[in-house]
């Protein structure tokens, strides 16, 4: 039986197991969409590619499944090239398909004609173009490998247009593998070794594709070590704030107490993580290439593994075999180290409870509280980029896997694509984005796709007037002199309101839980404009004492 080359991409897509696509149209690839039509498969149509990119890769995030992303040639891609940024830092499993010119007019510069091979190089794991209709089982399983394998990432497959109408017979698609990376009996019994030999051992998580039962088992493994340990940038889902053997969020703003810890740990276990720039303090805090600490990195990439940190024992390993493998070890009978243990978490405790007082008449402080009594453990939180994002991260005692999606990348505007795709994949739970005027502003648009789609989400937009991580920055550095950080905001409850949503303004600390409870009940997409005084610029310091230093 022939079908056409937009046939087999979506029956390719359906035996992979894809139940949700996002798009911007494009009519480049006319056949797919036709083809998605009668397929079963949910097609989000969004408002700019770049948020439908970031929709992906949210939905890869929470599922470790490739996030599938459609849209067209030249000016589709660059905009879905955003989000194909965050998906390659963030080590997230992203499937971007594009729509390509003609195959009989390729290198003439034809109409919104890029070669994605070259563009996309940096920005992907794999970039493939397919010429043959035949071929398309073949590509789109190797994308679903290649996204999932090794160190998670997108994949970019352009689609010729003619190619995708061409009527082929082709082998029916089968789903793809997944190859996990297994630790060694022999190397789990060297981490025990090492474990029995430590005085101040500290284990850091990180990474993608983790699951509830990796984050259960980790769980169970510090509690019979009696372990600290703590959790990547805006990797904090996966381990519970509250449990006694969680020490904080190694990131951005990271507690000095805790950076000490690390650079002070005699055993340091990274499982999942590369140990970047964000956590690492701007690589800082572990020597490079050789760390004073004893260093065991668990990765499931091998060219990670030794790439910044030369590791005392690497181990190749996704997280869920790595974990499983642990109930091999022996627990000590007394750990040395869980009165150290027990002290991070107090510290931890106090680390992030918020302050009582800020500028202004408008308390973040008193909103996290209030957020944190009246959100369930399950709710979704997410975010993009910006000085507010820190009352979330450093405030919120994340409970429960799969409650967070944040870009390690520090990419503005993730926050509202991602929690339309978060309410998409999970209708049940509660999903709360934080985003700055600057953020809200850069993806906004998408809250029309939240309201399409009925997707009641609640969006605190937390309003300063500037772009406020920036303004920091700059006070610091050029006091007084103040540049293109200013900014001129819409009415934004009124802007809900004008897409069909529900609007509320905050201005005082008190009218925030009734906004909050009317958004709620409202069963409607939500924006909750918090007007922020410019000066709350962090939860410790305001614009003015960074400026003056003082
Ligand atoms: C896409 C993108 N553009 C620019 C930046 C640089 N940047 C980081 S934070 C920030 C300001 C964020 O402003 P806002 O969302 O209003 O939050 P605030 O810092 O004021 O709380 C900027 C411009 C970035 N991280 N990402």
């Amino acid at each position: 039986m022939k079908r056409t080359g937009g046939e087999l991409i979506v029956e390719a897509l359906k035996a992979n197991g894809v139940e949700r696509v996002s798009c911007v149209p494009g009519e480049s690839y006319l056949a797919v969409l036709d083809a998605l039509k009668d397929s079963g498969i949910e097609t989000l149509v969004c408002r700019q590619e770049g948020g439908a990119a970031m929709m992906a890769d949210s939905w890869g995030r929470l599922t470790g499944k490739p996030g599938i992303c459609m849209v067209t040639r030249g000016p589709g891609a660059t905009n879905a090239s955003a989000g194909l940024h965050i998906a390659r830092q963030d080590s997230i499993p992203m499937i971007l398909f594009i729509g390509q010119v003609a195959r009989d007019m390729r290198e003439r510069e034809a109409f919104q004609e890029v070669e994605y091979r070259r563009a996309f190089t940096e920005f992907a794991k794999w970039v493939g173009e397919i010429d043959d209709a035949r071929r398309i089982p073949e590509f789109v399983t190797r994308a679903f490998a290649i996204a999932t394998s090794g160190r998670p990432g997108p994949v970019v497959l352009s689609l010729p247009e003619d190619m995708l109408i061409d009527e082929v017979e082709a082998p029916l698609a089968k789903p793809y593998t997944p190859v996990e990376a297994h630790p060694g009996p022999s190397q789990i019994a060297a981490l025990g070794e090492m474990l029995a030999a430590a005085k101040r051992p500290l284990v850091v998580l990180g990474g993608t594709r983790w699951s509830e039962t990796s984050v259960a088992g980790i769980r169970a493994f510090a509690e019979k070590f009696k372990l600290p340990v703590g959790c990547s940038f805006r990797r904090q889902m996966l381990f519970d704030h509250t449990h006694p053997s969680y020490a904080g969020d190694v990131g951005i703003g990271v507690n000095p107490a805790l950076a000490r810890e690390v650079k002070e740990a005699d055993l340091l276990v990274l499982l999942g993580g590369r140990f970047s720039e964000m956590p690492s303090s701007s690589y800082t805090l572990m020597d490079i290439p050789y760390p004073t600490q004893k260093l065991v990195h668990i990765h499931a990439d091998p060219s990670e593994l030794g790439r910044i940190y030369r590791s005392d024992l690497a181990i190749c390993a996704a997280p869920d075999e790595f974990v499983a493998a642990l109930d091999a070890l022996e627990a000590p009978t007394a750990p040395v180290w869980s009165a150290r243990t027990e002290a991070m978490h107090a510290a931890y405790m106090s680390w992030s409870t918020p302050p009582k007082t800020s500028p202004g008449p408008v308390q973040m402080g008193a909103i996290m509280d209030w957020i944190e009594e009246n959100t369930p453990k399950t709710a979704i939180f997410t975010n993009g980029a910006g000085n507010y994002a820190t009352w979330l991260h450093r405030f919120h005692r994340f409970q429960a896997f799969n409650t967070q999606s944040a870009p390690t990348s520090g990419s503005m505007g993730y926050g509202l694509p991602a929690a339309v795709a978060a309410k998409h994949l999970f209708p049940e739970r509660e999903v709360i984005c934080f985003a700055g005027d600057g953020c809200f502003m850069m993806h906004g648009q998408e809250f029309a796709t939240a309201i399409r789609y009925n997707l009641p989400i609640i969006t605190l937009v937390i309003n300063n007037g500037i772009y406020g991580t920036i303004r920091m920055h700059q006070e610091r550095e050029y006091p007084g002199r103040v540049s293109a950080t200013d900014l001129t905001n819409p009415d934004f409850a009124a802007l809900a309101r004008a897409y069909g949503g529900h609007g509320e303004t905050v201005e005082t600390t008190e009218e925030f839980a009734p906004a909050f409870e009317r958004a709620r009940a409202s069963g409607k997409p939500a924006i909750i404009e918090i007007k922020l005084d410019p000066e709350a610029i962090t939860p410790t310091r305001t614009l003015t004492q960074i400026r003056d230093k003082s």
